[in-house]
């Protein structure tokens, strides 16, 4: 390795820890499971839903070196567990942003303000339409949206999204993870829609996708370097970014 990459690592370090000071505490919740046992279930999230259940920590089928959330189990509403991050039961106002695979055709995707079986909001992937739709469960299913555009949603490669839930009004936006090199703030929404049912809840899965770098925020500034908060993770994350750049 040159010195000159050495140095920028290094450097990288220092700045990345430097900044973290001031950055810390507005991090709802962050997991990219690298801590996780491949074949466990993910330690950092709970069973939202009690169902039939095959959730675990897998390798990266696209990504060589990486872990991943699975959850091969169907959907809810054919008595599939969802898994939740277990910390989100008075989250009102928040940022997700995390990669998400779809590892086959189906109707898939995660949901957000949810309490529980009854009472949440839904947003997936349509399989016959490769579009992206907001749902409403409560006794039924009821839907408040639809993507005009979601750039095909190819299974089997990972999808990178943003989703701001504000009040009632949520929006989402989403991008090619390996070849779209802009941020999200330089990205149009794909989906944007109001329903004003349920104030609060949790983040979570819903069927069969893979999951990875989940972060949620209150404020869209602390997704900058999220992992910065974490010592753990912090030289991984690093290392593995100017890995990509060269
Ligand atoms: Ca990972």
């Amino acid at each position: 390795m040159q010195t000159k990459s050495v140095f920028f690592i290094i450097l990288t370090m220092f700045v990345t820890m430097f900044v973290s000071s001031f950055v810390s505490g507005k991090i709802l919740f962050k997991d990219n499971f690298e801590d996780d046992k491949l074949g466990s279930k993910p330690k950092n999230w709970a069973v939202g839903f009690e169902g039939k259940d095959d959730a675990e920590v897998v390798n990266d089928p696209e990504r060589g070196g990486n872990k991943v959330f699975s959850s091969p189990t169907e959907r809810h509403d054919v008595a599939g567990a969802i898994y939740i991050t277990g910390k989100g039961e008075n989250w009102t106002d928040y940022y997700v942003q995390w990669e998400m695979l779809f590892p086959k055709e189906f109707y898939m995707g995660i949901v957000f303000r949810f309490s529980e079986g009854e009472s949440f909001y839904l947003l997936d992937r349509r399989s016959n339409t490769k579009q992206l739709d907001f749902w409403k469960r409560q006794g039924g299913w009821k839907n408040f949206g639809t993507s005009k555009d979601a750039q095909g949603l190819a299974i089997e490669q990972w999808w990178s999204f943003q989703l701001k839930v504000s009040g009632k009004d949520f929006e989402v936006k989403m991008k090619d993870t390996e070849k779209e090199k802009k941020d999200f703030k330089q990205l149009k929404p794909v989906l944007e829609a109001t329903q004003d049912e349920f104030k609060k809840g949790d983040f979570g899965n819903y069927g069969w996708v893979l999951l990875d770098n989940v972060v949620i925020a209150t404020e869209l500034d602390d997704f900058i370097n999220p992992w910065a908060v974490s010592p753990d993770n912090n030289y991984v994350t690093t290392w593995s970014r100017i890995k990509t750049i060269d």
